[in-house]
């Protein structure tokens, strides 16, 4: 880790749905390794600096598990029943709050028995931030999962200051207005001292949302309420730069990349798409609007080749096995009215790639598709641009991921555009090299400076008294 300037230490408690460990093996063998991701990757070193513990589900139900210290890390698991598990996360996180959150693309259920869950997990977390916890530590709460804990643990600890940053994005107030649980929520939220966002609308929709439910008074980036002052604000999330940009320039990843060239054809342009396997990533109209691409002759198999990475996610959701058929079935057609031999149209890759290999995708691909119908950041946008050292490559971003807030020199596309996606990725395919390359080098330099360190630091000084 370089040098880097630091707001003054006091210890880090880190409460998150998931420890930032999993566990691999079985029997014997069995053992914890640290998860992939930015989140751990920016918090990890920073606990191991100022100490401190990370609060969060193992991923397994009913797990007895017990504190344990892991690469210089304290782990506090907080265990989560099976009914828990079905109610806490899959029903009320992934069924109401996920959809409501990003702008309602699928209809969020509203059942009342998934409320007490809520409530019961959000409070364990914060009982057992509360024991952790010492006078003056900075609690650092993440994500929809856990809106309660910042008032539950001011309630039992006033002495620690808090932080929540959301992942997701904050809904505007009219969609909002849906929960029959808001008040609870924001008054949940504003228990922080500073509550974060990834753009500037979460934290304006947020204040906003705060003044309607709760007396709180004031703007969009200060709120009074019960006595004390809220900070709101956007701090958006990033990536560990420099690491994806030399993880690039590695011999055995560039290897990697010109195999992957090789194989789908030296000559033709590579469209990249890296997703969770989600309906807001959009995947379905991204694969339509290169579609009407081969369609309307813009582009041929012999020019370009769509390469979609898919990483599973949430199966037990009814809503992601029919969009996984979606996506399938298109695939299918697309592939099989325009495909040739040896010259498949779309690669649908449905796993997980180990981090070498996904970097060695990026740095094959010459068009790079980010367009979710609404996403809080967007990692693999900044992802992609880390790894092309040299300026090559053009990415294609939607103007409803937080990433499009900071990368104005990407070419930005309304993702429920098909024909204006079509063009986009027909624009990005013929681009004058010199155009694509002051974009990417403008890309580069933002992101380079506006990294995942960069991001931590700047929310902590936020925090500090
Ligand atoms: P996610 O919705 O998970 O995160 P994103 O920011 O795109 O979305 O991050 C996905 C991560 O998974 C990236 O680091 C990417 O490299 C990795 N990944 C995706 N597909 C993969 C594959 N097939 N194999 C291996 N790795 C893969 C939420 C919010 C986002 C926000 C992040 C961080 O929804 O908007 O950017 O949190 O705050």
């Amino acid at each position: 880790m370089p040098a880097r300037k630091r707001a003054a230490p006091s210890r880090m408690i880190i409460v998150a749905n998931r420890l930032p460990v999993r566990r691999q093996g079985t029997g014997d063998n069995q053992r914890w390794v640290r998860s992939s991701g930015g989140l751990v990757t920016a918090l990890t070193p920073i606990l191991q600096e100022r100490g401190g513990a990370w609060l969060g589900w193992t991923g397994t139900g009913d797990d007895p598990t017990g504190p344990f210290d892991h690469d210089g890390i304290h782990m506090r698991p907080v265990p989560m029943s099976a009914a828990e598990i079905e109610a806490f996360y899959h029903e009320i996180s992934n069924r109401t709050l996920w959809p409501l959150y990003h702008d309602a693309i699928r209809t969020p259920e509203f059942d009342r028995r998934w409320w007490g869950p809520y409530v019961t997990v959000n409070q364990r977390f914060a009982e057992a931030a509360a024991e952790v916890a010492k006078k003056g530590d900075f609690v650092w709460v993440h994500d929809y999962h856990l809106q309660l804990v910042p008032a539950m643990l001011r309630e039992l600890r006033p002495d620690v200051r808090i932080g929540f940053f959301l992942h997701i994005p904050f809904p505007p107030e009219e969609l909002f207005a849906w929960l029959p649980w808001r008040e609870q929520i924001i008054r949940g939220l504003l228990g922080a001292d500073v509550v974060g966002f990834q753009t500037y609308a979460g934290a304006q929709n947020f204040s906003r949302a705060a003044r309607k439910y709760t007396p709180a008074t004031g703007t969009d980036t200060q709120l009074e309420y019960d006595g004390r002052t809220i900070r709101t604000g956007s701090y958006p999330i990033s990536i560990d730069f420099k690491d994806f940009e030399e993880t690039a320039q590695k011999p055995e990843v560039v290897a990697a990349a010109e195999s992957i060239r090789r194989n789908l054809g030296a000559s033709r342009k590579i469209l990249l798409c890296v997703d969770r396997l989600d309906y807001t990533k959009g995947i379905d109209q991204r694969l339509s609007a290169f579609e009407l691409m081969l369609e309307r002759k813009a582009a041929t198999v012999e020019d370009c080749v769509m390469v979609q990475i898919a990483v599973p996610s949430r199966e037990p959701v009814p809503e992601y096995a029919a969009m996984r058929r979606r996506i399938e079935q298109i695939v299918g057609r697309v592939n099989g009215d325009y495909s040739e031999p040896g010259r498949i149209a779309v690669h649908y890759f449905r796993r997980s790639f180990p981090r070498d290999q996904l970097v060695a995708y990026y740095l094959a691909a010459d068009v790079m598709l980010v367009t979710p119908y609404r996403d809080g950041m967007n990692l693999v946008a900044k992802e992609y641009v880390a790894t092309r050292a040299d300026n090559s490559g053009v990415l294609v971003l939607s103007e409803f991921a937080g990433a499009a807030q900071e990368m104005r020199r990407a070419l930005l596309v309304n993702p429920r555009d098909v024909d204006g996606m079509s063009a986009a990725m027909e624009r990005a395919i013929h681009i004058d090299p010199a155009d694509a390359k002051q974009r990417m080098s403008i890309l580069r330099t933002t992101i380079r400076r506006h990294d995942v360190f960069d991001w931590a630091d700047s929310f902590i000084r936020a925090v500090q008294p």
